[in-house]
């Protein structure tokens, strides 16, 4: 027995590397009463979060994976419960557990949303283990593992861990992308829909959820996922332990199947809520703006020329521009107004042009380089009054040189003669280059006797005034 011993405690003296070797026992014990059999229960915090039982690697924070001497609870096939304190290793061994179906039950240290169990029993990787459904021990929530002990002896381990997972959203002037419903955080193959929270400083970070509280997330790759709002795209998706200027936190994430993802042997231990940070920016602007032709509703003839071009574009708009070609199709005035991002807009110019045949090309332009259609709208300007002359012949005029017993007029002018007033009496014309005032002697149209007012106008405006004497 003594050299046993000796040969025991050689073995704890190199246990470090023969841990990393071999970390779990290599065989379960057996049982010497019959209809009876052993099971070894080893549980572990999984402080290097890989899921797996292996001391050697050390987690950001400079933990490792070590054994929990909490003890579990085995409620037997016979309906009783059994108990045993941890070995010297640091396993349990319950001995003599009736042959049957076993629950193996480990309390929560902070009831069940604070931390989950694991069945990690030979599992070579994270993906490898599975879920404890939560039970009950005498009031106590539990994680709990179903065994089959046989006679041949059974072994089961249990591995904890506490991770979270937040995915904080942000529009890319950092900005909180609030009242999303559709960030998921991913887990060993599932997806848990995250929700916003509802505290002051919580705008735009996510976290999913579950019955008793945050999900506690299996260790394994750690994901993100989202559809941006309309008119968004992912720009960036980074990860980090906690924030930092110096990037010390940062967490490298990968992109696979439409989401990001990073292992949760990066997060700085197993208690830790590393969080995802998504960027959003806007797609590109790609729809155009749409101009109006406001004013001249008409191609004239105008003394001036009065343009209004109204605008909207989706995003904003640059500019409005409204350009001025001859007859001859030559630029000879350009216009325009700046809009400074704005939806809606208006420009508007007076521009004095000689007389003449024109049109009046217009867009506008948005913030991205998009140019509306171009409209062209013809119009033409007339500067100059009508001639007004005296008719000869004594059918017309009796008189001359501005004295007249009878007096007719000839009225041209190329923008079309539209009225005229006698001393104020207004009398319409209908809209032509050629008219006519014939006979006017006092009593007629608003003649009078003596000094007489005649104002012609034309379509545009321009008015020719004639003074003459009736006597
Ligand atoms: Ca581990
Ligand atoms: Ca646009
Ligand atoms: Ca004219
Ligand atoms: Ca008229």
């Amino acid at each position: 027995m003594t050299s046993r011993r000796t040969f025991g405690w050689a073995a704890a003296g190199i246990a470090a590397a023969a841990l990393v070797a071999a970390p779990l026992p290599a065989l379960a014990a057996e049982d010497d009463v019959a209809g009876t059999g052993t099971l070894t229960v080893t549980r572990f915090d999984d402080r290097y979060a890989d899921g797996i039982f292996d001391p050697a690697p050390t987690a950001p924070n400079g933990d490792r994976d070590r054994k929990n001497e909490s003890a579990p609870r085995v409620l037997g096939s016979d309906g009783v419960w059994y108990h045993t304190t941890a070995d010297g290793a640091g396993d349990f061994v319950f001995e003599n557990l009736p042959v049957g179906e076993a629950q193996v039950h480990f309390v929560y240290p902070n009831s069940p949303g604070g931390e989950v169990f694991f069945d990690a029993t030979g599992a070579a990787r994270a993906a490898d283990v599975d879920q404890l459904p939560v039970g009950d021990f005498l009031g106590s929530a539990t994680g709990y593992a179903t065994v089959g002990v046989d006679t041949d002896g059974e072994f089961l381990l249990v591995g904890m861990t506490a991770l979270r997972l937040v995915a904080e959203v942000r529009f890319a002037d950092g900005t909180p992308a609030e009242d999303l419903t559709t960030v998921e955080l991913g887990s060993h193959s599932s997806w848990f829909p995250a929700t916003e929270y509802n505290f002051a400083s919580g705008a735009g970070k996510y976290e999913a959820f579950w019955q008793y509280g945050y999900v506690r997330h299996l260790p394994g790759d750690l994901g993100v996922r989202l559809s941006p709002p309309a008119g968004y795209r992912v720009a960036s998706v980074t990860a980090e332990n906690y924030p930092s200027d110096d990037g010390s936190g940062a967490i490298a994430v990968t992109e696979r199947d439409g989401a990001w993802w990073f292992p949760s042997t990066a997060a700085n231990n197993y208690f830790w809520n590393p969080t995802f940070v998504v960027t959003l920016e806007q797609l590109p602007d790609t729809t155009r703006p749409v101009a109006t032709l406001v004013a001249p509703t008409t191609s004239g003839p105008f003394q001036t020329l009065n343009v209004r071009v109204d605008a909207t574009d989706d995003r904003g708009l640059r500019r409005i521009v409204a350009n001025i070609y001859d007859k001859s199709n030559k630029l000879v005035r350009s216009t325009q107004s700046a809009a400074d991002g704005a939806t809606r807009a208006s420009h508007s110019a007076t521009v004095a042009l000689p007389d003449g045949n024109y049109t009046v090309k217009y867009n506008a332009q948005d913030l991205a380089g998009n140019i509306s259609k171009t409209f062209t709208a013809a119009f033409t300007i007339d500067t100059t009054a009508p001639a007004v002359t005296v008719k000869n012949g004594k059918a017309f005029t009796v008189g001359a040189d501005g004295a007249y017993d009878l007096v007719s007029f000839k009225l041209h002018d190329t923008g079309k003669i539209d009225k005229l007033t006698l001393n104020g009496v207004v009398k319409d014309l209908s809209d032509n280059a050629w008219s006519d005032l014939n006979f006017v002697r006092p009593g007629l149209f608003g003649a009078v006797a003596g000094e007489n007012s005649l104002l012609v106008y034309d379509v545009a405006g321009n008015v020719q005034t004639v003074t003459f004497t009736l006597n």
